[in-house]
């Protein structure tokens, strides 16, 4: 009896104090008498199994992986919120309101948290389910992740029964430090705190999400007692509950005080340690919540105000100029490194000489920058009035930065390049490419390693990658027998390709990857496809003229006709074998799956599919795990929810024409 007793003490004690620390902010004990007491506990349910339990503070740590999550229905559905994007809008809506109650009621105005919306489930003060909101009528069970949230109580202050809603979010240092982490052993980086949660949540191995240092907030009650009266009171009895609950919202009755809110939270948004993408404002009784109802997606009663793309100030400290694999030659800014959107930007791409003109950037300007779509660091604009004339103009070379040779800008064209076909720079950005994995897909040729064959001479053109001698490749540093015979089996292996494979790692301009299969499946050889006229070309669904053109010309030069022969004497395939459709990694988009959804007034869904596949997409029908990207016009409906459901990145219309501008 005397453990059941030591148990009981030491889990009251746990929740007592991850409560004060989690909910509250307010530690009362050192971390390493937290971790003290959990450890004996840990070390009793262990030797005791008998005294283990579903709400033990214990089993946050993670559980045994899931095979798969249990699909669960919403008794009462997880709605979706409508937006407003101007004071106007929001002027309106309370307008609205007021019109419909018959006098201006209570309103409260809270953070929107910027993570993945979900259901809790108590029963006798136990958490009993934890689901994502999913459709908002049919979500996942993942109580197991919700479990290892230390905001999240295990057990209630009060044996009630009731279900909490809220937003399971990563809190910026937590992922600033995954993604340091992330890069340190050369994994993929999230792209913001909300992706990062989402991610996490949806793992089935539950000690994932519970390395990941997630946080909570509750933001509704669903209960079927009259515990509240109004929202403000259900956030108050929330925390009485022992709940993480935000205490920076406000109640008012007029716009205009919710707007000096809203404006508050524009700019000192930047400071929480927490992302918000907007303000959620609710008209508070109960009462006339109900009187107000729904419409078919959202309650007429809350609205969300949507904050603008987050903009910083930072100032560009040198202007790099790199030679691309057909020789363009792309300006780079160099900023102080500064947080946008949840991470560190430190580089922008200038795009050309036209752009640095027409945004008047010189070195040394203070410049507003944002992030393109939430992802792509962009610069906005040069701030004039912050000049203090030490600033110097951006000179665009005359010549390549790694031959010296003169670079050519063609009348009507934006780039300057080097046409220097021995440029050692584009040598190498044509063999990085040449290996990439939508190319010939060689394992273990990173950029790295080719830089290194390259530098050390063994390979000047791709077809040297099959001419490489075992010992040349021994004496290289940080080369042992393993790494050779690997790499030696994977460049061989590469020979088998499919065409299309082959013709898009030459790096034929304008030849993408997609192109390369068109054509691939239509000639069947290489030898077919060096013959092939313009008219031959465009004759194919998809093939333009610049491209037919661009094609016809390089393989009019001796040098492309002569690297062809050398490539198929090693033994490379050079005939289509029906593989399937690679993905370009160089394009901004390559390899993410795209879906579009509901109506965009700038164009129509089918140019900006169209646009989107130039950039490297493949944009599909419908919404799915696989999916990377949504992108949401006005009245987007299901796809949209669904998209929110997993996780997915959704952007408005205005972040996609902010892209295309600056992939144009
Ligand atoms: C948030 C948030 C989301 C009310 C009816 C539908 C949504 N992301 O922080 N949703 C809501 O409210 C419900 N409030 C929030 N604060």
């Amino acid at each position: 009896m005397e453990m059941t007793e030591r148990v009981e003490t030491l889990r009251k004690q746990l929740n007592q104090y991850g409560y004060e620390y989690y909910v509250l902010d307010r530690p009362s004990v050192p971390d390493a008498e937290y971790d003290r007491l959990m450890n004996e506990l840990i070390q009793i349910e262990t030797d005791y199994p008998e005294l283990r339990s579903p709400d033990s503070p214990t089993q946050r740590v993670g559980a045994p992986p899931l095979d798969a999550f249990v699909k669960v229905t919403h008794d009462t559905p997880m709605l979706s919120l409508g937006n407003v994007f101007t004071k106007e809008e929001l002027v309106e809506w309370v307008d609205r309101i007021e019109k419909d109650l018959g006098y201006r009621p209570l309103f409260v105005a809270e953070f929107k948290f910027d993570g993945l919306a979900v259901s809790l489930k108590y029963e006798d003060g136990r958490l009993v389910r934890g689901a994502t909101r999913g459709d908002g009528t049919t979500g996942e069970d993942i109580t197991q992740n919700l479990k290892t949230i230390r905001s999240i109580p295990l057990r209630l202050n009060e044996d009630v029964t009731l279900e909490v809603r809220g937003e399971a979010y990563m809190p910026k240092r937590s992922f600033q430090h995954l993604n340091d982490e992330r890069e340190r052993m050369g994994e993929a980086l999230f792209a913001n705190p909300r992706n990062a949660a989402a991610g996490s949540l949806r793992q089935l191995d539950s000690k994932i999400a519970a390395s990941r240092n997630l946080a909570f907030f509750a933001y509704g009650l669903v209960s079927t007692d009259d515990l509240v009266a109004s929202h403000d009171e259900a956030l108050a009895y929330l925390k009485q509950l022992g709940i993480a609950v935000n205490s920076e919202y406000t109640t008012s009755q007029t716009a205009d005080a919710l707007w000096d809110y809203i404006e508050t939270y524009v700019t000192k948004r930047s400071e929480l340690p927490y992302e918000i993408d907007g303000i959620v404002i609710k008209v508070a009784a109960y009462e006339e919540q109900e009187q107000l109802g729904f419409t078919a997606k959202s309650p007429r009663w809350a609205v969300a105000y949507k904050f603008p793309a987050e903009e910083v100030v930072t100032t560009i400290e040198a202007v790099d100029f790199s030679v691309g694999r057909t020789g363009k030659v792309t300006p780079r800014a160099r900023f102080a490194p500064v947080l946008v959107a949840g991470s560190t930007v430190t580089y922008a791409t200038l795009h050309n000489e036209d752009f640095i003109k027409e945004k008047d950037l010189h070195l040394f300007d203070r410049v507003v920058i944002k992030k393109a779509g939430d992802v792509i660091p962009a610069v906005v604009s040069a701030i004039e009035s912050e000049r203090t004339g030490n600033e110097t103009e951006i000179v665009f070379p005359t010549h390549c930065p790694a031959c010296d040779s003169e670079l050519v800008r063609l009348e009507g064209e934006a780039d300057h390049r080097c046409v220097n076909p021995e440029c050692p720079a584009q040598l190498l950005e044509g063999l990085i490419h040449f290996v990439s994995r939508p190319a010939m897909n060689i394992d273990g040729l990173g950029e790295k390693v080719i830089t290194q064959l390259h530098e050390a001479k063994l390979v000047h053109n791709v077809a040297d990658l099959y001419r490489l001698d075992r010992e040349a490749l021994l004496a290289l540093e940080r080369m042992g027998e393993t790494s050779v015979s690997n790499l030696l089996a994977a460049i061989d292996q590469s020979k088998q390709n499919s065409l299309e494979r082959v013709l898009f790692a030459l790096g034929i301009r304008l030849v993408g990857q997609k192109a390369a299969t068109l054509i691939a499946e239509r000639f069947e050889t290489m030898e077919a496809i060096m013959a092939a006229t313009v008219e031959a070309l465009t004759a194919i669904d998809g093939i333009g003229t610049k491209m037919a053109e661009s094609i016809t010309l390089y393989f009019e030069k001796p040098e492309a006709r002569e690297l062809v022969r050398e490539l198929d004497e090693a033994g490379v395939n050079l005939t289509f074998k029906g593989a399937k459709r690679p993905v370009d990694t160089d394009a901004p988009l390559a390899g993410k799956t795209v879906v579009l959804t509901g109506k965009l007034h700038e164009m129509t869904r089918g140019e900006a599919g169209k646009r989107l596949e130039l950039l490297g997409a493949s944009v599909t029908g419908s919404v799915s795990k696989n999916t990377d990207l949504l992108v949401a016009g006005e009245k987007a409906g299901s796809k949209l929810a669904k998209a929110e459901s997993l996780g997915i990145e959704v952007w408005d219309e205005a972040a996609l024409l902010a892209f295309l501008a600056n992939h144009a």
